[in-house]
């Protein structure tokens, strides 16, 4: 898969993609990265690629034409079609069944806003989709760009290693993780779970599920809305919850 942004930061973006899974990802040649500066495209003298917005008020509008030379250039480093993207907070909202889908495409550009954003009419023609990643105020597009990425990047076939691929399988499911422990076995912050040292494997598979399913519940209950539950789970989920209760009565 092949990756562009259009950003006026592109060493940001390059410095964002050597690191962990995705670092190695575009080592490996499973991922590539390009980044494109509006910047270089804009051919007035003071390759200026913002201006004020019509209409009144405070902030800097991005300029078409930079971005679409930008844009133009960057489609042109590769005959695969690419899918292209705005981040902004105006977006729908990044999930990971998006990040699968978009994981299938031969290739992405993302385009960066910074200021008050991109002229609408570039968008309109431009650009296929806008993406938020959530509900909070950045400052531009980069950092919303680079979680796009690392996203992505993870599920290029043989990014991840056996064990991580392994991992994905078995919590796909739409539920938050179990709690993790290592040595030492006892410290001074407390015990390991003792089930997690008997080396009974089943044991331990529906402990971790039954914290999986109690901690959905506890801090992401609108998770566990979406999910239809098998007769197993809800059973496990009725433990934790019973387990919990008798925990605060005896507290
Ligand atoms: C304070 C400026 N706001 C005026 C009402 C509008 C605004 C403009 C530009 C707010 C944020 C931004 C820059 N944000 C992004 O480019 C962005 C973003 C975000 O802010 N939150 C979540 N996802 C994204 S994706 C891109």
């Amino acid at each position: 898969m092949r990756i562009d942004v259009i950003t006026l930061f592109p060493e940001f973006m390059q410095e964002c993609v050597k690191i962990g899974v995705v670092g190695r990802a575009v080592e490996r040649g499973l991922l590539q990265i390009g980044a494109w500066n509006p910047r270089d495209y804009a051919m007035d003298a003071y390759r200026k690629v913002d201006d004020r917005t019509f209409g009144g008020g405070p902030g800097m509008v991005m300029l078409i034409d930079p971005l679409r030379a930008a844009l133009q250039a960057a489609r042109g480093a590769s005959e695969k079609p690419s899918h292209t993207i705005y981040l902004s907070p105006q977006g729908t909202r990044l999930t990971q069944d998006k990040v699968r889908q978009l994981a299938d495409e031969p290739r992405l550009i993302l385009l960066c806003g910074r200021y008050e954003g991109v002229d609408e009419r570039l968008l309109e023609h431009e650009v296929d989709e806008e993406l938020s990643i959530g509900d909070y105020v950045l400052s531009g597009g980069e950092l919303a760009a680079a979680v796009l990425i690392d996203a992505v990047g993870r599920l290029q076939e043989g990014a991840l290693n056996d064990a991580q691929s392994a991992q994905q399988d078995s919590f796909s499911d739409g539920l938050l993780d179990c709690p993790h422990y290592t040595r030492p076995e006892s410290h001074e912050l407390g015990a390991v779970p003792a089930v997690l040292m008997s080396g009974d494997h089943a044991a331990i598979r529906r402990w971790r599920r039954k914290q999986a399913l109690g901690r959905t519940w506890l801090r992401r209950p609108d998770l566990l809305e979406n999910l239809s539950l098998d007769d197993e789970s809800k059973k496990l989920l009725l433990e934790f919850q019973e387990e919990r209760q008798t925990a605060i009565m005896e507290d």
